[in-house]
């Protein structure tokens, strides 16, 4: 790196997002953090002090992205490294009795906002001749589980819309990395899913060491320090207690 890249966080208030952001933070970099949570994002401009801007955003409002974006201050406009980490999943029911207001949250956040996102900053980066795109996928996003149904389905989005922006950007020095981690612990993510069933929550994790926020926020930090000609496609990376299971036949 030379100048220290400025860095945009989607999804900073908590979980990886922060991870990232301290990781990047440890760098020297600037950061733009943003999320729905004003009291978090107040709390944490305190804390890590002036590299840091902090905005409320909803990824999912596509006017409020572009809004905000575009009233950066110039110490944070110029984007070298966009991180669409914000996303949830919510529910583990089966498809038929899922909630249909479930899945558009997350269409709506995990698709729509990351596509938003990336809409208002790529142009930026392009014209500056410098740039890397990172996005948050899952192992859902390949491997299929019951109930995994409309989550998984958008992170197969995020990993094919990764690949297809790499095709995008051919003959610019734009990088884009899709990350995928399999089971993590440590962070809102199954509260959020479980709709605050804590002991549920707690359960996903039990007996198990699973990745952690600061594992994911490695990741992100290396695909993001490689040599500018190197372009990382796609991280997976799963816990060693966890690995992909057979496929389900049943016989009757
Ligand atoms: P957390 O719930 O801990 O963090 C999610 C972050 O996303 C929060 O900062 C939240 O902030 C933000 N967010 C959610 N909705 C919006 C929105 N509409 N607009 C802006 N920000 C939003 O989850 P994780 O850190 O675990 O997950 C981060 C990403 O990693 C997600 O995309 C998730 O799907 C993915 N992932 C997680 C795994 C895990 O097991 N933990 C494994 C694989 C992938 P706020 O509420 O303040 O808006
Ligand atoms: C989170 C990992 O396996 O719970 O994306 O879907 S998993």
């Amino acid at each position: 790196m030379q100048t220290p890249p400025v860095v945009f966080v989607t999804g900073a208030t908590a979980g990886f997002g922060l991870a990232i952001t301290r990781r990047f933070l440890a760098d020297g970099c600037r950061i733009v953090i943003c999320g729905r949570r004003v009291d978090r994002l107040d709390a944490l401009q305190k804390e890590l002090g002036d590299l840091v801007h902090a905005i409320p955003l909803d990824v999912r409002d596509r006017e409020d992205v572009e809004g905000a974006i575009a009233s950066l201050p110039p110490a944070f406009s110029d984007i070298d490294i966009l991180v669409n980490n914000a996303g949830l999943a919510l529910g583990t029911l089966s498809a038929a009795h899922a909630e249909v207001d479930d899945w558009d949250v997350m269409v709506d956040t995990n698709i729509k906002g990351l596509m938003y996102c990336t809409h208002t900053i790529l142009p930026g980066m392009i014209a500056r001749g410098r740039g890397h795109i990172v996005n948050m996928g899952s192992v859902a996003g390949e491997f299929a589980y019951p109930g995994g149904n409309a989550y998984g389905g958008s992170k197969a989005f995020v990993r094919q819309f990764s690949k297809n922006l790499r095709a995008d950007l051919i003959g610019t020095p734009v990088r884009v990395t899709y990350v995928a981690p399999g089971l993590s612990g440590g962070t809102e993510f199954s509260q959020v899913r479980l709709k605050g069933d804590e002991a549920k929550a707690a359960s996903v994790y039990q007996d198990t060491q699973p990745l952690s926020a600061d594992d994911i926020a490695d990741s992100v930090h290396w695909a993001a320090t490689r040599p500018a000609h190197v372009n990382i496609n796609e991280i997976t990376l799963m816990p060693v207690c966890q690995a992909p299971g057979p496929m389900a036949v049943h016989r009757g």
